[in-house]
């Protein structure tokens, strides 16, 4: 009788307990607030402003401190604090502690499989390279990955704002530097300044040389965006698509070829594309058959975490435990990850159950 004693209603234990995947989430932006304090020490990166500094430079002399740059309301003055995240992680260590702590603080979540995007600059980046950057990655990652128990996979994001000629190079440069735990590649940064049409070869090019495919779409623009993403670039995963739920027929379109969409419900109040979590469309999605995860985007930099995602699922969007095991389940089944992987998560979701 244990199916009648068991109720279907989720607790925090229940969703701490279960393995979770976590397909979206910028590494940079899951920085640790300590940490980038600690690293603006270190480098002499300092609120207020100074005449001609890099606070200035970045346009965050508009904030006294640290605390302010945190309120942002918009997605511009998100990008600006990102930025600055980005100024201050300069050598490989700094690189290697950023890594190793977000693998812990996943893992504590209950995350067990993490595919981390970062964006490899176009140029050197203070003391690093490309390669430099994805050594202290995979150092790291490989460490702190299997003392803990989480598995991850590195997506490249391509950054639309470099231009289709520049992430090509970066896209080149990536072909060359053999095994680096790489599985796809992405374009994030400013949506609604750059559509996907002008990334086709890219994308093109990417297939070739082995590499799976997501594009940030369908959050700072409409569903325009994420129709360029599935027609012109051909991609698996759509990074965010939330505002998809303004065209039917996309709606449609993505529930009969179930294509993934990335879910990052706090970052979407956070940079404004929808001002309350009763204005968000999650349910509808998930109601309409989409095939929705769940994910964090920049856990460190909007006071959140996966199990906080969660928790909204729960309190706020009203999912029972089945809705939150298929979410879940549609995580483990869109990552970039051989079949007899996904098997495997799958199967410890059972255990759970
Ligand atoms: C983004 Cl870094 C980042 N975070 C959240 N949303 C995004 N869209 C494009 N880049
Ligand atoms: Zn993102």
């Amino acid at each position: 009788m244990k199916h009648i004693m068991n109720n279907n209603k989720p607790n925090d234990e229940f969703l701490r307990m279960l393995p979770k995947p976590e397909l979206h989430l910028h590494l940079i932006g899951a920085i640790r607030r300590s940490t980038l304090e600690d690293l603006m020490r270190k480098y002499s990166v300092n609120f207020p402003a100074k005449p001609g500094g890099f606070i200035q430079k970045l346009k965050l002399d508009k904030y006294k401190n640290l605390d302010e740059a945190f309120r942002f309301e918009k997605f511009e003055d998100f990008l600006r604090l990102y930025i600055l995240c980005m100024h201050v992680i300069r050598e490989p260590e700094d690189m290697e502690r950023l890594t190793g702590e977000v693998l812990e603080d996943l893992r504590n979540c209950g995350v067990v499989y993490v595919e981390i995007s970062i964006n490899l600059p176009p140029d050197r980046h203070f003391n690093m390279d490309s390669l430099d950057i994805l050594n202290a990655i995979n150092k790291a990652g490989k460490r702190v990955g299997e003392k803990l128990g989480i598995e991850y996979r590195i997506i490249i994001d391509l950054v639309r704002d470099y231009g289709p000629e520049k992430s090509m190079e970066i896209l080149n440069s990536m072909a060359e530097m053999g095994d680096q735990n790489i599985v796809a590649v992405d374009i994030g940064g400013s949506e609604h300044r750059f559509p996907p049409g002008p990334y086709r070869e890219v994308y093109k090019r990417a297939r070739e040389l082995g590499f799976r495919t997501r594009a940030h779409a369908g959050e700072a623009a409409g569903p325009e965006s994420v129709w360029g993403a599935i027609r012109e670039l051909k991609v698996d995963r759509i990074g965010h698509g939330v505002r998809s739920i303004e065209d039917p027929e996309l709606i449609r379109y993505l529930v009969r070829k179930q294509i993934p969409l990335e879910v990052c419900p706090t970052s979407n109040i956070r940079t404004g594309v929808y001002s309350s979590i009763e204005e968000h469309p999650l349910r509808k999605l998930f109601d309409a058959g989409v095939k929705i995860t769940l994910n964090s985007d920049d856990p460190g930099l909007f006071g959140s975490n996966v199990l906080g995602e969660y928790r909204l699922l729960m309190d706020r969007f009203g999912f029972s435990k089945d809705e939150i095991v298929k979410v879940v389940k549609n995580g483990f089944e869109s990552a970039f990850i051989p079949h007899d992987r996904k098997e495997y998560y799958l199967s410890r979701l059972e255990l759970v159950m």
